[in-house]
């Protein structure tokens, strides 16, 4: 047994040149990613100190240097790092750490870092990579400081200085990059904030404050230029200051995911199986997609692996077993048949959908797999988070039957639809046995030449049918409005004939079995009136090809049609006009006694009439539906399509058809 500063702590050490010839190997590159490195291996070594139980306040700064450098100020209440003159070498712990790479024994944290990768190297890089490091160590009464440059020590040894902390131990170091190093050397505060935030919660107590002293920028201001007013009130003034704390852990996390929970309260433990500690929390809300963050140390392991596998398993196994204990619980016979034979009833699918759960392990030796080095690979954490996954969520289950009742509903409804889903296909594989339906097709095989038409109303479909160029063009008239397919979900969605026949037309299949390369036509084009009803059912129809479809949006493959908006008469003359702008120009042009009428809709227009104006691609404008023009898709749908009126009714006059201009 060596004692703590035995000789097995003894290595090789090495100086910070290597770390200025090749960054790139010590932070990933020297662009802002790398940039922003520095100030993650910073907060690292304090999130360290936090992990061990020896500081509660962690507080970043970033600064300005008078001649306009960013400068970043991590400051915590930790032990501080000792500045002892170390047993082995001619100088002080301290400056070991900050001056050579790999200065092992008791500084070495690498237990809790990711082993191999980018991370864990430390403060020595930082101040290889920076024009000035300073740090200052608060211990037994006294505060030391040293200042680098360039990774050099520029003070002999430490210097005693008197300041006022409010605590009695801690670290503050305040770092420059080295704009001869770095490719850019500005910070921007909002990975920053999300990433301290996100820390705050992964460490229940902990506070983290982030404060920004920089001066505006000019691109800041530019940023802000539309919706701050001419006079910059108190409120109006840019934020500069974020404090983050959490006593609720990763369920406060939760909590601020899961905006629209079914259930009040939440499942939440944080146990300690061997050396493995466990932290999860869950919710579920009205949504179809699952969201799961895991993290091993702090770290987002973005790939997930053995704690996100262990929670999926103990939360299918916690729900079956509840349910079939709680049987009353569950009204669909052909689940309730099942639960009879004493059998699990929901799949992992149905019990996450609409999940929202946060997993956070803090592991002694992480193994991290994948090219990216974000996926656990530690097998003992499997079994160690399945376990206590499904003996906590029981618990939960039993102790809160109101919550127990919402989520087992939920999960019902999931299952329900699974075997609905399975109903649909075929529906879907029938009906395209069947023959046509109404659809209308056109002569050329070619999917790359066909373009599809959907058209409200029959009448408006009539004409279609009639004015198209028949050669490209295919018809798929709608009845009345599409279903409403966020609010009605897909268990009537799937009962709506026209939601069938569009699936069936387009041939590429939908959600997981849809396949791009089988769609029939690569224009799609929704063809409505122009007026607050053609515009809601416009939206129907993109909810259900976002929800239903979203390659076909991402191929680019989806339009709207523009139906004019004006109808201008003079005599036998008749021209139909898009703008505003080309009405007054035409009616400027013919003179006085224009007879001007706002466009009712489709169904007045003659197929001739219709074949000029928005089916013939040398004239029509067509609107390609972009996930980017449909900003925040998610966020906009909910309000289109939720319960709230007035929002909707006001997104729908001022952006609704968003979109590029084509076919000009
Ligand atoms: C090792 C030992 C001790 C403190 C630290 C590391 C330490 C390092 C950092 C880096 C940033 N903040 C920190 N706080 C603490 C203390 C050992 C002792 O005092 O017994």
């Amino acid at each position: 047994m060596s004692s703590e500063y035995g000789a097995s702590s003894i290595q090789v050490l090495e100086g910070l040149e290597a770390v200025r010839r090749r960054p790139a190997m010590y932070i990933g590159s020297i662009d802002d990613y790398g940039l922003h490195h520095l100030v993650w291996e910073i907060v690292d070594n304090s999130i360290d100190e936090a992990m061990a139980g020896f500081c509660d306040r962690i507080k970043v700064i970033l600064g300005q240097t008078e001649r306009g450098l960013e400068s970043v100020t991590v400051q915590d209440n930790g032990r501080g790092i000792p500045t002892e003159p170390h047993p082995h070498y001619n100088m002080s712990s301290l400056e070991l750490v900050t001056t050579r790479l790999h200065s092992g024994g008791k500084f070495d944290h690498s237990s809790y870092k990711v082993s191999g990768g980018l991370h864990g190297v430390g403060i020595a890089v930082v101040n290889a990579l920076s024009s000035w490091m300073q740090v200052k160590v608060k211990r037994n009464g006294k505060i030391l400081m040293q200042e680098y440059v360039r990774g050099e020590t520029i003070s002999h040894g430490l210097i005693e200085v008197k300041e006022n902390w409010d605590y009695k131990s801690g670290t503050h170091t305040t770092f420059i990059p080295d704009p001869d190093i770095f490719e850019t050397v500005h910070f921007d505060i909002n990975p920053i904030r999300n990433r301290l935030r996100e820390l705050a919660f992964l460490n229940k107590g902990l506070t983290i404050t982030l404060i920004d002293e920089r001066k505006p920028r000019d691109d800041d201001k530019e940023e802000s230029k539309s919706d701050i007013p001419d006079e910059v009130t108190e409120e109006t003034e840019k934020q500069n200051r974020w404090i983050f704390h959490y006593d609720g852990g990763i369920k406060a996390y939760v909590e601020q995911l899961a905006t629209n929970r079914l259930h009040e309260d939440l499942p939440y433990f944080d146990e300690t199986i061997e050396t493995t500690q466990v932290e999860v929390s869950l919710a579920y809300d009205n949504s179809e997609r699952d969201l799961i963050y895991t993290f091993t140390n702090n770290i987002n392991t973005r790939h997930g692996g053995t704690h996100l596998s262990g929670f999926k398993s103990g939360l299918t196994r916690a729900i079956n077993s509840y349910a079939l204990k709680n049987d009353q619980l569950v009204k669909n016979s052909h689940l309730k048949k099942e639960l009879k034979d004493k059998r699990s009833i929901f799949t992992g699918n149905d019990v996450r959908e609409g999940l929202v759960a946060v997993v956070s392990v803090k592991v002694i030796n992480p193994q991290f797999e994948g090219q990216t080095k974000t996926k656990l690979g530690n097998s003992e954490v499997k079994g160690a988070v399945e376990s206590c996954s499904y003996e906590n969520i029981l618990k939960f289950l039993e102790e809160h039957p109101l919550s127990a009742k919402a989520i087992i509903e939920k999960c019902e409804a999931a299952a329900t639809l699974r075997m609905k889903y399975r109903q649909l296909r075929d529906a879907v594989r029938k009906t395209q046995v069947k023959g046509t339906g109404k659809l209308v097709d056109c002569a050329v095989t070619d999917p790359a030449q066909r373009e599809l038409f959907l058209v409200e109303g029959d009448s408006a479909g009539g004409s279609a049918i009639e004015g198209r160029f028949s050669e490209f063009q295919a018809i798929l008239p709608l009845r009345g409005k599409v279903i409403n397919v966020e609010k009605a979900r897909l268990e009537k969605a799937m009962r709506n004939k026209e939601i069938l026949e569009i699936i069936r037309a387009v041939g590429g299949g939908y959600r997981e079995n849809f396949q791009i390369e089988n769609v029939r036509y690569h224009k799609v084009i929704l063809l409505m009136d122009a007026d607050i009803d053609g515009h809601h059912i416009v939206c129907l129809l993109l909810t259900f090809f976002f929800r239903y479809m979203p390659e076909l949006i991402d191929e680019g493959y989806l339009y709207i049609a523009q139906p004019p908006l004006f109808r201008l008469k003079k005599g036998n003359k008749e021209v139909y006009v898009l703008s505003e702008k080309e009405k007054n120009e035409i009616t400027t042009e013919w003179g006085s006694r224009v007879e001007i009428s706002r466009f009712k809709g489709l169904g007045e227009m003659n197929p001739i009439q219709l074949r000029n104006t928005v089916m013939d691609p040398s004239n029509r404008t067509l609107l390609q539906v972009t996930r980017e023009n449909i900003i925040d898709a998610e966020h906009i749908f909910k309000t289109l399509m939720g319960d709230e009126v007035a929002p909707r009714r006001e997104f729908i006059e001022s952006h609704a058809l968003e979109a590029e201009n084509l076919d000009f």
